[in-house]
């Protein structure tokens, strides 16, 4: 049977109205994995740090957390040690995701971060790497230290192209930024709070289908102060 999420996708992605259908959508979630397609879903109503392997930078005070904290809905809460450029960064371990032109994926992720300026954070699939924020290969957000603004990147062996500036975080506030790639296209689109679906042209040199890759995320302090990331939701999947 196949997965009607994924048969809607694009007119899913652009479905801004409180419809039936789209408050539907969840009973697709706990079904990601048929002959079509594979995925991973968290809801974080609970963390388990043996899936992960976690890269955790604590040079200044204190150490870094990760922890479900209490909130409808299931999240995950992670705090920094308070150093400059301390991190903490998960890559969901082994790379069991693989992106071809030919093939449907996708990606959504739902987060807030205690400081919108004063942090990296980087959201998506890219290769296991103890770095994520200048991973090599992947399509991933990535919120650069310095400003609030949330960026797109697409890239194969280090060759990227970006979409810069497609949101605008605030402290403490969730956002829900997704993407995915439409095959019959030579695009990935991305879109911000489920709006309207953005297309970024992808020349064949910047799109990641020479590696194995896997689900990736953390946040880096942006100055000398425990900050913290909440997710709410992480799911990926791709068709077979
Ligand atoms: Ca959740
Ligand atoms: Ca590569
Ligand atoms: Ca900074
Ligand atoms: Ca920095």
């Amino acid at each position: 049977m196949a997965n009607t999420h994924f048969q809607n996708m694009i007119f899913w992605a652009g479905n801004n109205a409180t419809s039936k259908a789209k408050k539907s959508l969840p009973m697709f979630q706990p079904y990601p994995s048929d002959q079509t397609f594979y995925g991973y879903f968290n809801d974080f109503l609970e963390y388990h740090a043996g899936i992960w392997t976690i890269t955790t930078t604590e040079a200044g005070t204190g150490s870094a957390t990760e922890a479900i904290t209490s909130g409808a809905g299931g999240q995950l809460l992670v705090t920094n040690a308070a150093g400059d450029n301390d991190a903490d960064f998960f890559q969901l371990k082994g790379e069991s995701f693989k992106f071809s032109r030919s093939k449907k994926a996708y990606f959504s992720a739902r987060f807030k971060t205690s400081d919108a300026t004063q942090t990296d954070l980087v959201f998506g699939i890219q290769i296991t790497d103890t770095t994520p924020l200048t991973a090599t290969d992947g399509i991933f957000f990535r919120k650069d230290d310095g400003n609030a603004l949330l960026d797109l990147v697409v890239e194969k062996n280090n060759q990227a192209i970006e979409a810069s500036g497609i949101a605008t975080l605030a402290n403490d506030t969730f956002i829900t930024a997704t993407w995915y790639i439409d095959p019959d296209s030579s695009k990935v689109f991305y879109c911000i709070n489920n709006g309207d679906p953005i297309g970024v042209a992808i020349p064949d040199a910047s799109f990641p289908d020479d590696e194995e890759i896997t689900v990736s995320f953390g946040i880096q302090n942006g100055a000398a102060a425990a900050k913290a990331l909440t997710v709410d939701y992480i799911t990926a999947m791709i068709e077979r």
